[in-house]
């Protein structure tokens, strides 16, 4: 009812609904949607009240609800359907749930804070409440399951389009952050249950520092993790950043669904890399190996050349890449 509600305020915003009005529409008395409007009045909407006039809506809060959300998505299926939560331990965790009970593709899972958010190998995600979008979309794409690394470069070319729409540019560091001014805004996690030329789902978490405050991150992660409002000084309406993402994301994803192609993906990926034409440290179970970061294949695979004139291809998995002398 409160979205009802909500809804009805919103197609009138900056004028009077009368709660006469309100009551015909929806089917309650003007007693409970008084109730209902002191509720939303608590979760931030400001809703002026004026006797024989009604309700007003003149401002409403930068929550990830697909309320919020809907009004500047522009996709089919992505986003169509968003879980809200308050609070979980991971958003791939609740996805991986929802997945194997059959939840549909598109669906996401977003929560306002992770009590346990997940990095690649184990590691912690820091996700404070209302500053970061902390996102899990889940996908069911038709394709051999070889291609799956792929969807990590369409997430990170989605949220590199999607930034650059708001007027932040990023770059993306191969091959599952995106860093901005040198320093990590968003992390990457995709996972999936797949048997063997099957894939049965998968789940793409996106984490991003939205308006995170330098003070959320432990002085450990102080020097490599930034936010947009960090950087710019300013707030940044996350609601329309998620709608941006989803309706990219909904495109590049479109693509790879014919075989597992990701041209368009690789494109953003290349155009905007942190790495190429750099000088790397690639890490692999504790040792370290410097080369030069070249190019990315077709398949999202990262070309270096090593020390001693050897170029390769080295694909995702279990690769961390560092700057020489720092994050990048
Ligand atoms: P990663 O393994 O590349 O990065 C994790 C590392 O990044 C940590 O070890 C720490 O050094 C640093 N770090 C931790 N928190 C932050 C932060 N908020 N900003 C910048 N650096 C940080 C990257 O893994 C993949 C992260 C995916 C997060 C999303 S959020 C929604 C979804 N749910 C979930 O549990 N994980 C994903």
């Amino acid at each position: 009812m409160k979205e009802q509600i909500i809804n009805l305020l919103k197609e009138n915003e900056n004028s009077f609904v009368s709660g006469e009005k309100i009551s015909e529409a929806l089917g309650v008395t003007r007693a409970a949607i008084w109730k209902y409007i002191k509720r939303l009045k608590e979760e931030g909407y400001n809703i002026e009240s004026v006797s024989r006039k009604g309700y007003k809506l003149t401002n409403s809060p930068d929550r990830l609800t697909f309320q919020e959300i809907a009004p500047n998505l522009k996709t089919k299926f992505m986003g169509r359907k968003i879980i809200y939560l308050e609070s979980i331990d991971s958003t791939n965790d609740e996805a991986k749930k929802l997945a194997a009970k059959g939840e549909k593709e598109g669906t996401v899972v977003i929560s306002e804070e992770q009590t346990m958010g997940r990095g690649r190998l184990g590691r912690n995600w820091v996700s404070p409440k209302y500053k970061g979008i902390w996102m899990s979309i889940i996908l069911r794409p038709e394709v051999d399951p070889i291609h799956m690394a792929k969807v990590t470069q369409i997430g990170a070319a989605a949220v590199c389009r999607a930034a650059l729409q708001m007027g932040i540019k990023t770059l993306i560091k191969w091959p599952n952050d995106i860093v901005l001014n040198g320093k990590k805004l968003c992390g990457i996690l995709t996972e999936m249950s797949a048997e063997l030329n099957r894939v049965n789902y998968a789940v793409i978490g996106i984490g991003i520092n939205a308006n995170t405050e330098e003070e959320d991150f432990q002085e450990d992660i102080r020097n490599v993790a930034t936010s947009i409002k960090i950087e710019q000084g300013h707030d940044i309406k996350r609601k329309e950043l998620v709608a941006n993402i989803l309706n990219n994301f909904e495109e590049l994803y479109e693509e790879f669904l014919d075989n597992g192609n990701i041209e368009s993906s690789i494109k953003v990926c290349k155009e905007n890399s942190a790495l190429i034409g750099n000088q790397i440290k690639i890490i692999e179970k504790g040792s370290s190996v410097k080369a030069k970061a070249l190019d990315l294949t077709n398949e999202g695979k990262l070309v270096v050349q090593f020390e001693n004139g050897k170029v390769e291809e080295i694909i995702s998995g279990e690769v961390s890449v560092r700057g020489i002398f720092g994050y990048i």
